[in-house]
């Protein structure tokens, strides 16, 4: 019996919530195996590795951790060779998981309210941060990189994903310095003569915030490095680039850390949204010899995710997702009972950045809730025609990602094929065709979790049409639970 994609069937609610929870339980074994329960057909001319990243474990040995990002980083690997898959997954072993999977409990605080077990006199005056390197994965320069934005990446091996120790580029990096998680792939450097390079930033954060650039080479070497200092404490996970510029949202959040200090909740839990502050865009000059920073200010929002910016005339225009507020996570709550319905979900605007005159003109694109945006890679930078999505089965409110929306910001034509009322989105990746001459010809991949199997599929879409639903599903022998980011290479 399969029940019919159609919303007419479940005219309430595209979810039942206790489905939706599977997808956050742990996966504690680690496979290795050829993908054979397939649905449809692989396209043989597609050929490469879909790396994944995001949280492994949602508890250590039975105790719960407190939310998703604290989770530990757990790579899965997709490798398609002329028609057919191969699939294994393994844990980062950070020196968090070691210990805390050797001890058989919570050893560390998290940044998202885990604590250790002992109640607040056990996690009081303990600063200690777990690099647990979940937030995304990257093949660049021969490395395969695990990140996580508040500590230095971690090396795997990209055949047998076996973690290889820390990563300090040359010492370029030092110990316990953060390299961001949202590294932007620039098709066509500028300052490298036209050649690909990868750009990414970090945050340190305090009454005022430093914002460190690093530009990598093609081989992987940081060629670039420069600091810049604007006042306020600055949450920032995700950034944008043009040829000339790196594009920051600096959210209107204070940081007050005395429950973190005395250790009742972790220290994201102490950031708390002020609604009557305006966001501050910051733009920093991409030439490290160029110091002016430029800051604009635009009505109060929540941005994590930037779809892509571009220059046009004095404008540099950036689409992203924002949110009315940042939804708190409250230190009693538990984030599998989550209420959708109470919180504002995310939708995609367009901010046109005026530089001569200062101004910020902003516009919705896109009401339908939806995160993970993503481009073909030679766009970022500069403008794009697609956007891909993760996306809710329904048109209005807030619930869970079950659908893959693709946006044409020309046509404004939208196409969408959802998984409900049993499968579960996450972030979409485009691949295109080799020799490609349009920019949707591709695919899009992306892991689906499907409840009523509690198991995830590997969805393969047609890039030039979603509304057919995928031309391959491939069932894996277990779920994945959901996670953040992640990369293909066709290398
Ligand atoms: O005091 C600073 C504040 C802070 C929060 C210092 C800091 C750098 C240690 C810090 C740490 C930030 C970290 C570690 C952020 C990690 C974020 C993360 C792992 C994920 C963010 C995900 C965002 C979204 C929008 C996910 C959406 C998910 C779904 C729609 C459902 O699957
Ligand atoms: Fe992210």
């Amino acid at each position: 019996f399969k029940v019919q994609e159609n919303a007419s069937n479940f005219p309430e609610k595209s979810y039942n919530p206790n489905e939706w929870q599977g997808g956050y339980q742990s996966l504690k074994q680690e496979f290795d195996y050829w993908i054979d329960d397939i649905e449809g057909q692989i396209p043989p001319e597609l050929n490469g590795t879909l790396f994944r990243n995001g949280p492994g474990l949602l508890d250590i040995n039975g105790q719960p951790i407190h939310h998703p990002f604290d989770g530990d980083g757990m790579i899965s690997r997709i490798t398609f060779l002329n028609g057919r898959a191969h699939f294994r997954n393994r844990f980062v072993r950070t020196a968090g998981y070691l210990a805390e999977q050797k001890a058989g409990k919570i050893l560390y605080r998290g940044v998202f309210g885990t604590q250790k077990p002992g109640g607040w006199l056990a996690n009081a005056f303990d600063f200690n941060l777990k690099n647990i390197a979940n937030t995304n994965v990257i093949y660049w320069g021969d490395k395969l990189l695990a990140l996580w934005e508040a500590a230095e990446p971690h090396r795997l091996d990209p055949h047998t994903l076996e973690t290889l120790g820390k990563e300090y580029f040359d010492n370029i990096l030092s110990e316990g310095e953060a390299f961001g998680a949202h590294p932007r792939f620039d098709p066509s450097c500028q300052l490298d003569n036209g050649a690909p390079c990868l750009v990414n930033f970090s945050i340190k954060p305090g009454l005022s915030t430093t914002i460190t650039i690093f530009e990598l080479d093609t081989t992987g070497k940081i060629v670039r490095k420069h600091a810049h200092s604007v006042p306020g404490f600055a949450f920032i996970h995700d950034f944008a680039i043009t040829p000339n510029y790196c594009i920051f949202f600096q959210n209107p959040v204070n940081f007050n850390p005395i429950s973190f200090v005395l250790g009742m909740s972790g220290a994201g839990e102490c950031i708390k949204f002020q609604h009557h502050q305006p966001t501050r865009i910051i733009i920093i000059p991409r030439q490290p010899k160029e110091k002016k920073v430029q800051i604009l200010e635009t009505q109060s929002g929540f941005v994590f995710h930037h779809a892509n910016a571009f220059e046009q005339d004095n404008e540099i225009i950036i689409d992203s997702i924002c949110y009315e507020s940042l939804p708190e996570v409250e230190p009693e709550s538990d984030f599998r009972k989550v209420d959708f319905d109470a919180l504002k979900p995310g939708q995609l605007w367009r901010f046109n950045l005026n530089l001569d005159h200062k101004t910020v003109r902003q516009k919705l694109i896109e009401s339908r809730c939806c995160e993970f945006p993503s481009l073909h890679l030679q766009k970022v930078g500069r403008s794009h025609r697609y956007l891909y999505l993760g996306a809710a089965h329904a048109p209005s409110g807030n619930a869970p990602l079950q659908a893959f929306l693709k946006i044409d910001l020309e046509s404004g034509e939208r196409q969408l094929w959802s998984a409900a009322p049993q499968g579960f989105a996450s972030e979409p990746v485009f691949v295109p065709r080799t020799n490609s001459q349009h920019e949707d010809d591709g695919w899009v991949l992306a892991l689906v979790y499907d409840a009523a199997h509690h198991r995830s599929d590997v969805v393969i879409l047609d890039a030039r049409d979603f509304n057919q639903g995928p031309i391959a599903r491939l069932h894996l022998k277990h779920h994945i639970p959901y996670g953040l980011h992640g990369n293909f290479t066709s290398e």
